[in-house]
């Protein structure tokens, strides 16, 4: 087993490496940048080593410094969390290459899941499902439209050097293709310098659920049920739970193999994530793409099976068997995970960085907060604004969400903007309350809200007939008393109102 471990991230995920560590008796190497030097990463570890300036070209993405920092404190193995260089396959070399451990899966297997035709072909050669259409890009317009005609409308264009929803166009109907077909190839062409495109039928209102895997060394592999990430704001996840709402023992195992079945077709060692896109309709389920590295939303997962997801990650760095079979494995309990963001809600959510002046974290029953930040530390402009994953988890989605209700009333941050009271009022949504979530849901919510908001005028309205309803009763009132210099009703409503007699 290693005796230290050079984490090369920053936030709440190096902290959160940092605490395995720790739990096992290794000691820590923190990386950071010139902005980071209190950050809590950096107070928590062992040693840290000042990598660079702010810009992460300069400091987090810079293989050279991290590597050197690593033979400089004598750590065997580097942990890379998600992000930065996590998935970059010539990093694993570099590091290879100078003798030390990489705590993830061969570049390979990196490569192989990295580019999502080939990860497709991977997944129809394992007999996974994927979306019908085709593996290859296009070749002209007639084959879209033979292919379109084939897997029947709607299709999604999706551009083959794409990826994270960019580069993607629906079309519902022959008439709209070719004029699609020829803007989705420009827009890859001026967005990728590629213009291939290839084509699937669409699935329509999709959940997007994922199955988390693990493969070790000795040919040994597992998944740890499902995760539910269908609330993403622009293919980012907000908010993640597990189990999914919809998912029963039947679908979990049945997406739970196939996962398994992609890990085993490229020796996948370490834990990876299978992402899938299930259709409401018949909850039949398609492979989308694999992640070959720790998910920021891992917690939900370890919540309910009890299983330490980076502690196995480093054991199986270390070339230990897996500490669990697919047979320990069992679903207990419901877990929810708000990813707490330094970005401004009520402002189209806009980054908000600043200092945490005050900063007060939930605790209790069923919580959990992953955090980064501490009072008086600084959110900085350079990095993703995450500040922490709050996470509640109950017996079941209901009392794991009264928890997160609770904990979201409990959760305090002055000093700066978070996307808190957007939780807030997730939690009381009745769609979200209802499970039936799919990857439009947060259209939906915005929609719920703006038709539930009443606009100016009809406040304007309401605060006048409350005036004028007050006014009468005064009227009343002032009838049964002797005469005095009464103002006129509209003069009295106008002044309730708060609005200027005119
Ligand atoms: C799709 C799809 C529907 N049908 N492919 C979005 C990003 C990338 N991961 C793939 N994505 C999608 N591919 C077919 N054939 C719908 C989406 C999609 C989506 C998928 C997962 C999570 C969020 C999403 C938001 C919009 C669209």
């Amino acid at each position: 087993m290693f005796k230290k471990i050079l984490i090369a991230n920053r936030g709440e995920i190096a902290v959160r490496i940092i605490r395995a560590c720790r739990e096992m008796g290794i000691e820590t190497v923190a990386v950071y940048s010139e902005p980071d030097a209190d950050a809590l990463h950096v107070r928590l570890a062992d040693e840290a080593v000042l990598i660079g300036p702010a810009k992460s070209a300069d400091s987090y993405l810079r293989a050279d410094k991290i590597i050197a920092a690593a033979k400089d404190t004598g750590a065997e193995a580097i942990h890379p969390g998600y992000g930065f260089l996590s998935e970059n396959a010539v990093f694993v070399r570099q590091v290879t290459d100078s003798g030390l451990v990489f705590i993830g899966p061969a570049p390979e297997a990196m490569e192989a899941m990295g580019g999502k035709i080939s990860a497709r072909k991977i997944a129809i050669e394992a007999g996974v499902p994927v979306v019908p259409g085709t593996t290859e890009p296009l070749a002209s317009f007639e084959e879209a439209e033979k292919t379109a005609g084939e897997v029947g409308y709607p299709v999604m264009l999706k551009a083959s050097a794409g990826g994270g929803g960019k580069g993607m166009r629906l079309v519902n109907e022959p008439k709209e293709l070719r004029s699609a077909f020829e803007t989705a190839r420009s827009e890859a062409l001026a967005g990728f310098g590629d213009d291939s495109v290839y084509i699937e039928k669409a699935v329509v209102k999709p959940r997007h659920i994922e199955i988390q895997v693990f493969g070790d060394s000795h040919g040994n592999y597992a998944h740890l049920g499902e995760r539910e990430c269908s609330i993403q704001r622009r293919h980012q996840k907000v908010i993640e739970e597990c189990p999914s709402p919809i998912n029963d023992a039947d679908l979990r195992s049945r997406m739970g193999e196939c996962a398994v079945k992609v890990a085993e077709a490229v020796k996948y060692v370490g834990a990876g994530t299978v992402e899938f896109l299930v259709s409401d309709v018949d909850r039949s389920f398609y492979f989308l793409e694999m992640n070959t590295r720790l998910q920021v939303e891992h917690p939900v997962t370890e919540l309910v099976t009890g299983i330490d997801i980076v502690r196995e990650q480093i054991n199986v760095a270390a070339g230990r068997p897996l500490s669990f079979t697919q047979d320990d494995i069992e679903m207990r309990g419901h877990a929810v995970e708000c990813r707490v963001y330094a970005e401004d809600p009520a402002n189209n959510f806009l980054p908000s960085p600043g200092t945490i002046r005050r900063l007060r974290l939930p605790q209790g029953p069923g919580i959990r907060d992953d955090g980064g930040v501490y009072e008086g530390a600084e959110v900085s402009i350079h990095y993703d604004p995450m500040i922490s994953k709050l996470c509640a988890y109950g017996r079941d989605r209901e009392e794991a969400i009264d928890r997160m209700r609770r904990a979201l009333q409990e959760y305090r941050v002055e000093g700066i903007r978070t996307t808190l009271p957007f939780f807030r009022e997730v939690m009381d949504d009745p769609v979200f309350l209802s499970g039936k979530l799919d990857t439009g849901f947060i259209g939906g919510f915005n929609e719920r809200k703006t038709q539930n908001t009443p606009d100016q005028t009809e406040i304007d309205l309401a605060a006048i007939a409350a005036a004028l309803a007050y006014t009468d009763a005064e009227r009343a009132r002032s009838a049964a008393a002797p005469a005095s210099r009464t103002e006129s009703r509209w003069t009295v409503a106008a002044r309730m109102a708060g609005l200027r007699s005119r």
